[in-house]
């Protein structure tokens, strides 16, 4: 494709998440979440790095928004702290940090920026963990509740709510690989999660319905693009287990109203799935204005015999296997280069294929890009500038994969950008940088890389060269 011209109403925005750049973690009544607690623990982050201080956005909000409405950005998309809202995760809700969302969000409208507002992103209060955490229903009421105070509070003044963001990562990070808080190793555990998640994603959004109705209700997932070694047919088999896993088990209730019958026996022998009650799947099917998507990069499987010493490179560290309950047949396989800092392969045609697939799939179903974006070490030349040329290589094709998709039909109404800030970046700390803005993370000051000039000029323009 040699130029590709957005429409006008393309909608360019950038995302963050409240644990990732806020900081101000014991600050106005907010409450400990089991990001805190797992940062804490030695061990579990590079470094021993914390969400403690991160950006320090909760005190530069107003900076920030400055740099927003610099790039010209539509939209913007955060995520609100659910500790921070309603510390302990039941209970009273904390004015105060209602209050600081409040001023966000109506400070986005005054620089004519919608504000796209995420539920979830994955600190849930620690009191609801020792309770149990998405391992248990409880949770996903606690979470209506929660969704009801904010969606009251903020209203139709977020343009759209999303639900949660990737329940893959919590789900199966969280609780079968353990590389995520809350850092649980429980492969029933895990399935389990991954219908209280899909549970309050439906609660939530019904409340939005009710509470907000000229808002528009989405939910982020981070899908997979799973490609066979081979074309045999059991490595065949090894895609259709992990595709089962790591997308349908969202997709299938989410859009379809019920999950899978293959993921069901794939994962008898972990759990009967009796946590599933009468009436569930219809009311996760709640119907969505968009459906975002998150992509970085491509999965290789291929069948494991069980016996051969097992490749184990998802790219989601430690074993990754492990984050695949119930799996046991599957090799995750190297991929080719070239990588990212995080070592995750550079893969635009998958994007859009997946963009395809989803077209094909759902084809009433509008789609925005939630996420996408690269961490790379960035060099400061001595005269101040940041030259990220691999990030805006990676953004300019990825993009480009959004124009092919659009080109072939995919109703693609958005892209966000990860990240607007360098930040916490989970396990991998502040050592992994995703910015189009650095942070000077001893002095907090933010300087434009020059992906933040490139994607200004794209935004202003609408073309992609
Ligand atoms: O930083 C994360 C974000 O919180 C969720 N999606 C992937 C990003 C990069 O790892």
């Amino acid at each position: 494709m040699t130029e590709y011209v957005f429409p006008g109403d393309f909608v360019w925005g950038s995302a963050t998440a409240a644990y990732q750049i806020e900081g101000a973690a014991r600050e106005d009544g907010r409450g400990p979440s089991i990001w805190d607690t797992y940062s804490h623990t030695p061990g579990r982050t590079l470094n021993g790095d914390t969400g403690d201080v991160a950006a320090d956005h909760y005190h530069r909000w107003r900076e920030d928004l400055g740099h927003i409405a610099d790039l010209g950005l539509d939209a913007y998309r955060f995520s609100i702290s659910w500790p921070r809202v309603r510390p302990g995760g039941s209970g009273q809700f904390n004015r105060a940090g209602l209050d600081f969302y409040s001023r966000l969000v109506d400070g986005l409208l005054e620089r004519g920026v919608r504000p796209v507002a995420t539920m979830y992103h994955w600190d849930l209060p620690q009191e609801l963990e020792d309770a149990g955490g998405w391992a248990v229903r409880d949770t996903a009421l606690r979470f209506q509740e929660y969704a009801a105070g904010i969606v009251e509070a903020l209203g139709d003044r977020v343009h759209t709510w999303t639900t949660f963001n990737e329940p893959w990562c919590s789900a199966y990070l969280g609780y079968a690989s353990g590389v995520h808080a809350p850092g649980r190793t429980e492969p029933a555990a895990a399935l389990a999660a991954v219908h209280h998640l899909n549970l309050a994603h439906g609660l939530a959004g019904r409340v939005v319905r009710e509470l907000a109705p000229a808002a528009q209700l989405s939910v982020t997932l981070n899908l997979h693009v799973i490609r066979p070694a081979s074309d045999s047919a059991a490595d065949l088999d090894a895609v259709r287990r992990i595709d089962a896993l790591a997308n349908r088990a969202f997709l299938g209730p989410m859009l379809q109203g019920a999950y899978p019958a293959d993921l069901l026996a794939d994962t008898a022998e972990v759990t009967d799935w009796s946590f599933v009650r009468d009436g569930d799947e219809s009311t996760i099917a709640v119907p969505l204005d968009v459906l975002g998507v998150n992509y970085y990069s491509s999965t290789l499987v291929r069948a494991w015999d069980g016996v051969s010493p097992r490749s184990d490179a998802d790219g989601h560290g430690k074993s990754a296997a492990s984050a695949w309950v119930a799996a046991d047949g599957v090799e995750f396989l190297p991929q080719p280069g070239p990588y990212t800092a995080m070592g995750w392969n550079i893969d635009p045609d998958a994007f859009t294929e997946l963009l395809l697939r989803l077209r094909d799939e759902y084809p009433d179903q509008p789609l925005m890009i939630t996420e996408n974006g690269a961490a790379f070490d960035d060099a400061v030349s001595p005269d101040g500038t940041i030259r990220d040329d691999r990030r805006i290589d990676y953004l300019h094709r990825h993009i480009g994969a959004v124009a092919q998709a659009r080109a072939g039909g995919a109703d693609v109404r958005g892209y966000f950008l990860w990240s607007l800030l360098d930040n916490f970046e989970w396990g991998y700390g502040y050592d992994r940088r995703f910015g189009i803005i650095r942070v000077d993370y001893d002095t907090q000051v933010r300087t434009w890389k020059q992906s933040a000039h490139w994607y200004r000029r794209l935004i202003a323009t609408g073309r992609l060269g």
